[in-house]
């Protein structure tokens, strides 16, 4: 099983990349955003839960994410690969996704880190949010709130794979194809 982490701020291409990815390697794909929003949407308690962080651009708890990914590996244990999309956001989670991938022998194999300037970002969600619906998209303070958010609890999370020798930096600047292209060269490199 390759463990494909794809990392990086809000915005960054995280969703868009990832559903390239699949079509060529065939990979599965966990993207806890879009799981978080199908609970709003079917309007589960997990959901109202999450729409009080989400809505203000704040992180969800640790542990509602952690038992959503708990939960997809126990479905997917013969997967030939995994793309974990904005997971994960935290130190804590990243230790936790050590822990539940090593029970079943496997660990990540390598995080792929889409840089992308912080105004590039904004203007980004801003574009999406006059379409997506999305109420986390619409509004400027709550997108700087999730870019204060990811710099304060998610960028450590770049250390603890740095460390393992598996950080490789992205442009996440450029036409999608291209920045596909070379987030392809990065994942053969370790298939
Ligand atoms: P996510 O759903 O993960 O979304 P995201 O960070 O906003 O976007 P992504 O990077 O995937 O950008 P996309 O490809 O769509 O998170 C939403 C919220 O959920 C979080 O704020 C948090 O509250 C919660 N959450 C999720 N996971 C969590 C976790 N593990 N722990 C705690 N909380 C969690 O691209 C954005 C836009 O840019 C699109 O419109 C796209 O078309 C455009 N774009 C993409 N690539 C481009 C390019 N190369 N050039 C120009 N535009 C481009």
């Amino acid at each position: 099983m390759l463990n494909i982490v794809i990392f990086g701020p809000p915005g960054s291409g995280k969703g868009t990349q990832s559903e390239n990815l699949i079509k060529k390697y065939g990979f599965d794909h966990i993207s806890t955003g879009d799981l978080l929003r199908h609970e709003i949407e079917t309007n589960t308690q997990l959901g109202y839960l999450a729409k009080q962080h989400m809505d203000k651009g704040e992180l969800v708890p640790d542990e509602v994410v952690i038992g959503m990914i708990d939960s997809f590996l126990d479905k997917n244990v013969k997967s030939k690969g995994v793309i974990f999309d904005g997971f994960p956001r935290t130190t804590d989670q990243a230790k936790a996704l050590k822990e539940m991938l090593a029970s079943y022998d496997t660990d990540v194999a390598i995080l792929l880190d889409l840089e992308v300037p912080e105004d590039e970002l904004t203007k980004r969600i801003l574009e999406r949010g006059k379409t997506s619906g999305r109420t986390d998209d619409a509004n400027i303070e709550t997108i700087k709130n999730r870019i204060a958010e990811y710099n304060k609890k998610t960028k450590p999370v770049m250390d603890f794979y740095a460390a393992e020798g598996k950080k490789v930096v992205i442009n996440g600047v450029g036409s999608v194809d291209e920045i596909f292209a070379n987030l392809c060269k990065a994942i053969d490199a370790v298939k």
